[in-house]
């Protein structure tokens, strides 16, 4: 018997927002970005999720050694905070060049914007000691199928992969899949189209897949399902535990808080496998209500880690002898009956 998992956390300073969404501005005083990182360690969280830009502000404007002293004065920050960066993503959904796509675009120069802005990306990974690039291909789809052809847009994700793993030998890349939105259609929307590009790439170990909860229900698929995919083939780098209320724009829902028989399932799917006990993360991407008042705001951060260590709890403490009765005996109304109550406390 292995001992229990003790769960490390993490969270992108994205996460804490002023409350903007597409049809109104800022409804909350700006947290300034720097002051982000001494909130995480009373919160409960070690580990910092971070978009290239978050580490470097304005890194397209640098040169190369101005993006690299900013890189080096992050590590000393994290390393005095006493937090470990998880994982840096390139940002390529903000920029006029990315306005469709970076990888799959249709314009060459855009391409090579893209392809510039990865290579940077890595490099801040490195210079501020982390490994992992965390790939959420927002605007690689299409808002219509006949915009792109899209046979060649899988060999253009594919042949970024490669490039990336050439361009330095220890990185790990983790694909974040999404099904939509911000594109009416994504090129991976899944974990399984994830893990089909990692088998294909030129070093399949070094590509894994990061799971978001939420993205998972979009696709009409179940997180716990598709975090088992990606642990059969030891492939699951992070999860962005949250929910969503159904097919409906990405919320970001606390986790657990819109169904958490579902929540309960991705947490026995990570328990089971042993998730954690290499170190992996138990990462968040929450979004706090826009109702919320207050600077900086938190406690959505806080709850969900709570929610996520209670549901931890009722794993531990449920009959697993009796989950196996059930199955073998192949009565899975007894073995509802008890997991329902087993949740409900009763
Ligand atoms: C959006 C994604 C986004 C990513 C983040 C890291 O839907 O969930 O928040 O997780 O940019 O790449
Ligand atoms: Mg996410």
């Amino acid at each position: 018997m292995n001992p229990p998992v003790d769960y490390k956390f993490s969270f992108g300073p994205w996460n804490i927002s002023e409350g903007a969404d597409p049809f109104g501005p800022e409804v909350r005083p700006a947290f300034p970005h720097e002051e982000k990182f001494a909130l995480y360690r009373p919160l409960g969280f070690e580990g910092v999720q971070f978009h290239d830009d978050d580490v470097v502000p304005g890194l397209d404007d640098l040169s190369p050694d101005q993006m690299l002293n900013k890189a080096a004065e992050v590590k000393a920050m994290l390393a005095n905070q006493g937090l470990t960066p998880e994982f840096v993503a390139p940002r390529l959904w903000f920029d006029p060049r990315t306005v469709d796509g970076g990888y799959t675009s249709n314009s060459a120069s855009d391409r090579a914007y893209a392809w510039d802005r990865t290579k940077k990306c890595i490099d801040i990974a490195r210079a501020i000691g982390c490994k992992a690039i965390v790939l959420w291909l927002s605007r690689e789809g299409t808002y219509i199928r006949e915009a792109k052809d899209a046979r060649l847009a899988y060999q253009r994700l594919l042949e970024t992969l490669d490039a990336m793993l050439s361009h330095d030998a220890e990185i790990e890349i983790w694909i974040e899949p999404k099904p939509n939105e911000p594109t009416d259609q994504a090129y991976v929307p899944t974990i399984g189209h994830a893990i089909a590009l990692a088998y294909a790439s030129k070093d399949p170990t070094r590509v894994k897949g990061l799971i978001e909860s939420a993205h998972a229900l979009l696709a009409g698929l179940d997180p716990s399902d598709e975090m088992a995919f990606a642990l059969a083939h030891d492939k699951l780098g992070s999860v962005h535990l949250n929910d969503q209320n159904g097919l409906k724009y990405d919320q970001d829902k606390n986790f657990g808080a819109a169904n958490l028989r579902v929540a309960f399932n991705q947490v026995r799917v990570l328990e089971e496998a042993g998730y954690g006990r290499r170190g992996e993360f138990i990462g968040l991407d929450v979004k706090a209500m826009r109702t919320q008042a207050g600077s900086p705001v938190t406690a959505h951060l806080a709850n969900s880690r709570e929610f996520f260590l209670l549901l931890v709890e009722k794993y531990r403490s449920m009959d697993a002898s009796l989950v196996t009765q059930y199955r073998e005996a192949r009565d899975y109304e007894a073995l509802e009956h008890y997991l329902v109550r087993h949740l409900l406390g009763a």
